[in-house]
């Protein structure tokens, strides 16, 4: 297994001259690898490898609530959510076959998806494994905490954090490296995940205005939907691989993607065999331009679109994870109302443009029968894997009533606090036994 790591990666070297000589350069001067360091910078960078990694000299925030505190402050009314994350380094299949050489929190990527309501205590408990090669962080940007303090857990190792999650909204959190060395390798490599704090008072009513005829009189017709949704949760990111499978950061800093993945897929959500069969008699003939994990025998892997009903009011919490803009479109669609935090930022919008990094609260009501395809509406990222199918209603006439039809699981976030169950099936870019356990979570 070809596992390339170093102590201090380029993209360290970077960000370390970038922190000493900001006022020296531009930008677009230190993008590139073939930035020539000097001596006295060589100098600085043996100095902090031996220190092991990057430390940063200013005290830095770090406001975490001391463990031993927890009980009492349950006593007085806070909850808990604890999140129990271990490091585990795996080859996963990619799109035309073949692996790459994955890190992941719990053998599956994304990560787990965190639920939590305002005001809760998320308690994190990471743990590297004595067979994993290098040590690894935890960023959640749920807190507001910095991971430099968090610091690197070592092979063999475990560390527990906990905080406050006081802002509603999508967060990320993702493994910070070795004390952020070699972080862009671990979180482009699978290591991330979301955690949504839902708003202490729940989410609101979803405005709909369509238009109406009264008396000959095209009218402005409001119809108030509910704040319970059917939930969905999209993860963009991309995959930059040598041939062999090993993350390739030249191919990072030069923007050059490989693949561009939802939630660890790329084309994951597409119809499938099975489905191919149902409405055109023939499992090879494909419904769709690209169905990539159409067999049955892919287990967890096969395709499967996102079936959803018309008429019913659905949140989807989208996240940027990687490194490119993304322009969230969904064929055929308007986007309802677009949320941050929790704060309307649009409503009846084509597009919504999310940077790294950043996640938006999409909700949407589906009209009519039909498929819809979400995309980044980045044509490079449309056609490296960056489609979701959804599928409104029962438009190949296949006799399935509204629910029916189960959804990927790693598509469906956990409960929070105005959702709607759903059906589900074991979806996800993850090991045989995360998928076993997935599969006693939800039933299956
Ligand atoms: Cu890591």
């Amino acid at each position: 297994m070809n596992r390339r790591y170093s102590i201090l990666s380029i993209a360290a070297v970077v960000a370390v001259a970038g922190i000493l000589f900001a006022s020296t350069y531009s930008q677009s001067e230190m993008t590139a690898t073939k930035y020539r360091v000097s001596t006295v910078q060589d100098n600085l960078v043996q100095k902090i490898n031996d220190m092991g990694g990057i430390a940063l000299q200013m005290p830095t925030a770090f406001a975490q609530i001391p463990l031993d505190q927890i009980d009492s402050m349950v006593q007085q009314g806070r909850h808990v959510v604890e999140v129990q994350l271990t490091a585990q380094s795996v080859d996963l299949p990619i799109m035309g076959g073949g692996k790459y050489h994955a890190m992941t929190f719990n053998g599956q990527v994304p990560a787990p998806t965190v639920r939590a309501t305002q005001g809760d205590i998320i308690k994190m408990t990471l743990t590297v494994p004595s067979t994993e090669l290098t040590a690894h962080g935890n960023d959640m940007h749920t807190s507001q905490i910095s991971a430099t303090n968090f610091g690197a857990v070592k092979p063999g190792e475990s560390k527990t954090f906990a905080y406050v999650a006081e802002v509603p909204g999508t967060f990320k959190y993702h493994c910070s490296g070795v004390n952020v060395a070699a972080m862009d390798q671990h979180v482009l490599s699978g290591m991330y995940g979301l955690a949504i704090v839902d708003p202490l008072n729940g989410y609101h009513n979803l405005l709909v205005t369509k238009t109406k005829v009264v008396n000959g009189q095209v009218v402005l017709d409001r119809q108030i939907v509910p704040a319970d949704a059917k939930e969905f949760v999209l993860e963009y990111n991309q995959l930059y691989l040598t041939a062999d499978g090993s993350y390739d950061q030249q191919a990072m800093f030069d923007h050059k993607t490989t693949q561009t993945v939802v939630n660890g897929f790329a084309f994951g959500y597409t119809p499938n065999g099975d489905i191919n069969k149902l409405v055109k008699g023939d499992a090879k003939q494909n419904i769709f331009v690209a169905q990539p994990w159409n067999d049955a025998s892919l287990k967890q892997y096969q395709g499967h679109p996102l079936f959803v009903d018309t008429g019913v009011h659905y949140r989807i919490f989208v996240e940027n994870q990687g490194n490119m803009p993304v322009f969230f479109h969904i064929v055929g669609e308007i986007l309802d109302r677009v949320t941050q935090g929790n704060v309307v930022q649009a409503q009846g919008t084509e597009t919504w443009n999310i940077g790294g990094s950043q996640g938006a609260i999409v909700d949407i009501v589906f009209d009519n029968p039909g498929a819809y395809v979400a995309v980044n509406h980045d044509y490079a990222a449309i056609f490296s894997g960056a489609a979701t199918v959804f599928v409104a209603g029962d438009p190949f006439k296949l006799g399935y009533g509204p629910g029916d039809m189960p959804n990927p699981s790693d598509a469906v976030p956990p409960l929070g606090k105005n959702s709607i169950p759903q059906k589900e099936v074991v979806h996800c870019l993850c090991t045989d036994d995360q998928a076993a356990t997935i599969a006693k979570q939800i039933g299956g």
